[in-house]
């Protein structure tokens, strides 16, 4: 075994969301060693880099990836071949020249990922390591505090209710697994608050219950009932948010509940909420060109919890500085497919950690079996995760293959006393 590439493939497969994405398989000395399948947001930023669709034709209603698909196929193998496996910061660095944009819009950021994640599954595969011990070598690996985003609102629900994400936080427990358990007895607790209120209905794109509710401060009422309704303190469980606020940002404001408000207002608003419930992290609750909110937010409230960027810093690493020089947030949220590769993506990490700034490895919308981040979590010492509701299959996979992997590694602790 000669350790090097020796070809790559890939398919169209279908995500959560029966929309096309992209799997590859990567090849070492003629050996299938590495299989990653790509995910897809619904609420993307407008900085993330280009997920590549075929758009012209009916075919899956415009959503078809063959031609990321045929750029696998064409361009990367060909460029790839020959390298070795584990060395995935020279892979990544090659796909990058040769796709030559800012933004991956030639060769497709979906493309471009599909091949660093199924190049990074074949690396550790070669070195018959598990694919979290690969990633973190030998500082070894910290299991995550998970946010179980129990209910789901803005862009993942046919709700009327703005806030996107309504997560739990399990974080005063002493391990993965007891938190987890306690995440999801809160998650059964909260389908039986709602449906003694009448509020029983689906669930949204990442398994949370998705009801209407008079105000999106209800959504919080709801989350210390279940808490408590769990039999537990909100000392031991707290909430996190994903307001998601772009997309109800429009020229004149921030479009909830009926009102326009300003980034003022905004920061007034949530005050209120933080004196009130016990919530540890917000993430873009502002807008993601709104760097004077996000500033003046962490300014004042950013002791208090963690503020996180997701659409603003689009898990790269010049958004990122920006964002440093401003003081526009706390922590970074982390999603390979914004920026395309492996590399990319474990450098914005390292930036954001120099700077005393947490990191949260995170799902998108349009998910699959593909367990890729929960390993990349554990074994990039993220200490946070958020992968979805104990719901659907597609987010209970990374729950599984974190509870698999907490049987080797034991190290879990809450980000906030670090
Ligand atoms: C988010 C993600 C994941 P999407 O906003 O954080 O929850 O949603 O993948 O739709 O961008
Ligand atoms: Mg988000």
């Amino acid at each position: 075994m000669t350790g090097h590439i020796s070809g790559l493939d890939a398919r169209m497969v279908l995500d959560s969301r029966g929309q096309p994405t992209v799997e590859v398989d990567c090849f070492v000395d003629g050996s299938l060693l590495g299989r990653a399948i790509v995910p897809s947001g619904a609420s993307t930023g407008a900085y993330e880099a280009l997920e590549l669709r075929d758009g012209e034709n009916n075919l899956y209603l415009g959503k078809g990836v063959s031609q990321a698909v045929n750029n696998v196929k064409d361009h990367l193998e060909e460029a790839l071949v020959g390298l070795p496996v584990d060395e995935q910061r020279i892979i990544d660095e090659v796909m990058i020249e040769l796709d030559g944009t800012p933004n991956k819009a030639n060769l497709g950021a979906n493309a471009m990922l599909g091949a660093s994640m199924a190049c990074l599954h074949a690396g550790a595969a070669f070195h018959e390591l598990p694919l979290w011990k690969y990633v973190g070598g030998v500082a070894g690996g910290l299991m995550p505090v998970p946010m179980l985003n129990i209910l789901n609102g803005g862009a993942h629900a046919v709700s009327n209710v703005d806030v996107q994400e309504f997560m739990v936080m399990p974080h005063g427990f002493d391990s993965f697994g007891e938190g987890l358990r306690a995440g999801v007895e809160t998650y059964h607790a909260l389908k039986a608050e709602l449906k003694k209120d009448g509020l029983l209905g689906g669930i949204g794109d990442e398994g949370g219950f998705a009801p209407n509710l008079p105000a999106n401060e209800d959504g919080l009422k709801y989350m210390v009932r279940a808490i408590e309704g769990a039999g537990y303190s909100t000392e031991e469980i707290g909430i996190a948010l994903d307001v998601a606020s772009t997309e109800f940002l429009k020229d004149d404001g921030y479009h909830m509940e009926g009102r326009v408000l300003s980034s003022d207002d905004m920061v007034e608003m949530y005050g209120g909420w933080l004196d009130e419930y016990p919530i540890l992290s917000i993430e873009d609750g502002f807008g993601e060109d709104d760097w004077r909110g996000w500033a003046a937010f962490t300014k004042v409230y950013g002791h208090r919890v963690q503020t996180v960027g997701d659409d603003l810093f689009v898990t790269q690493s010049e958004r990122l500085s920006q964002g440093i020089e401003l003081g526009a947030a706390n922590a970074m949220l982390v999603k390979l497919n914004q920026v395309g590769t492996v590399t990319e993506t474990l450098e914005a990490m390292d930036l954001a950690s120099t700077n005393n700034m947490n990191n949260v490895v995170s799902h998108r919308s349009g998910e699959s079996e593909d367990v890729t981040i929960a390993d990349f979590a554990v074994g990039t010492r993220a200490g946070q995760i958020k992968t979805g509701a104990p719901a659907r299959s597609d987010r209970v996979a990374k729950y599984n293959q974190l509870l698999r992997i907490s049987e080797d590694v034991h190290e879990y602790r809450s980000p906030f006393n670090r």
